[in-house]
């Protein structure tokens, strides 16, 4: 219900009473009411005035479904997004919702992580509100052996979503994405399977989007770096984010078409 009300006041881009968002959505006006308020207490800015009605003023930049959804075109990719303002490790979390049966395409996101991990223990930076910390459950029919060809679908999705957006990414095998010589991107897969069964995949995905030079630890300094920092623009997370997402599930089904990516593979060379 929030985000309708939300695609309504984004509609109007004025005041709009609460008699007509509760006739347009079929709810009370007491209910429109409560859900206003948890809005503004989510971030967005809200005016009210007894008379005129709502208006939004501004929405705020967190990567939550009803703020990624306005830019997503999946029909299975981050139906689902679990949103956390602060975790330890969204690929930690995805684990344990998996174990418990999430379905495929559900999504943890969160806007900081203070356990963020890397492969073989290391850690990730992920500070809050700066970039995307997101991981993507996945149960894919394939022996579990193919499994790193899911990593190259991820790598190959955050290349494509880069260059739509104008910035010039590539793949350094296997899991990092540079730009201007720097690391921008990194993926981590994680697998829980059987002999030749998989139960299920979690890639795990964080982009540098917003940070800035201090914001890295001083050894990463050399050799990370944002896109921010690259280009001199502050970048719309949302977009980019739900850009990752669509492009992934293309590649994603043609990986499970073909059963050996090669889409991804060849952006990946
Ligand atoms: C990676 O590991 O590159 C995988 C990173 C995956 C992070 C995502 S964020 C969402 C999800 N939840 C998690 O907990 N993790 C995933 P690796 O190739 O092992 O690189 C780790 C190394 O990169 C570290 O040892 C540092 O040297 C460097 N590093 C740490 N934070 C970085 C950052 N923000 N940007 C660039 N390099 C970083």
């Amino acid at each position: 219900m929030k985000k309708e009300i939300i695609r309504l006041l984004e509609k109007k881009n004025d005041f709009i009473s609460g008699e007509d968002i509760s006739n347009a959505l079929g709810v009370s006006r007491a209910a429109v009411w409560k859900h206003i308020k948890a809005l503004k207490e989510e971030g967005y800015e809200i005016e009210s005035f007894s008379r005129k009605g709502y208006k939004l003023i501004q929405s705020p930049d967190v990567l939550t479904q009803n703020e990624i959804s306005k830019f997503l075109e999946t029909s299975i990719i981050a139906q689902e997004i679990i949103h956390f303002d602060t975790i330890a490790s969204t690929n930690t979390k995805a684990k344990e919702m998996a174990d418990k049966g999430a379905l495929q395409g559900t999504m943890i996101m969160s806007e900081e992580q203070l356990g963020g991990r890397g492969r073989l223990g290391r850690e990730w930076t992920s500070p809050k509100h700066k970039g995307i910390w997101m991981s993507i459950i996945l149960r894919p029919h394939v022996d579990p052996s193919e499994i790193s060809k899911v990593t190259q679908v991820a790598a190959a999705a955050v290349v494509k979503a880069g260059q739509q957006m104008g910035y010039d990414f590539y793949v350094k095998w296997p899991n990092d994405i540079i730009m201007n010589g720097k690391k921008i991107c990194g993926i981590l897969t994680e697998m829980s399977a059987e002999l030749n069964q998989i139960n299920y995949v979690v890639i795990g995905i964080g982009v540098n989007v917003n940070l800035e030079i201090d914001d890295f630890p001083d050894d990463l300094r050399e050799k990370a770096s944002s896109i921010k920092i690259e280009t001199g623009e502050q970048v719309n997370r949302q977009e980019l984010c739900a850009k990752i997402l669509n492009h992934f599930e293309t590649l994603y089904d043609s990986f499970m078409k073909d059963k050996q990516g090669l889409e991804a593979i060849d952006i990946c060379r």
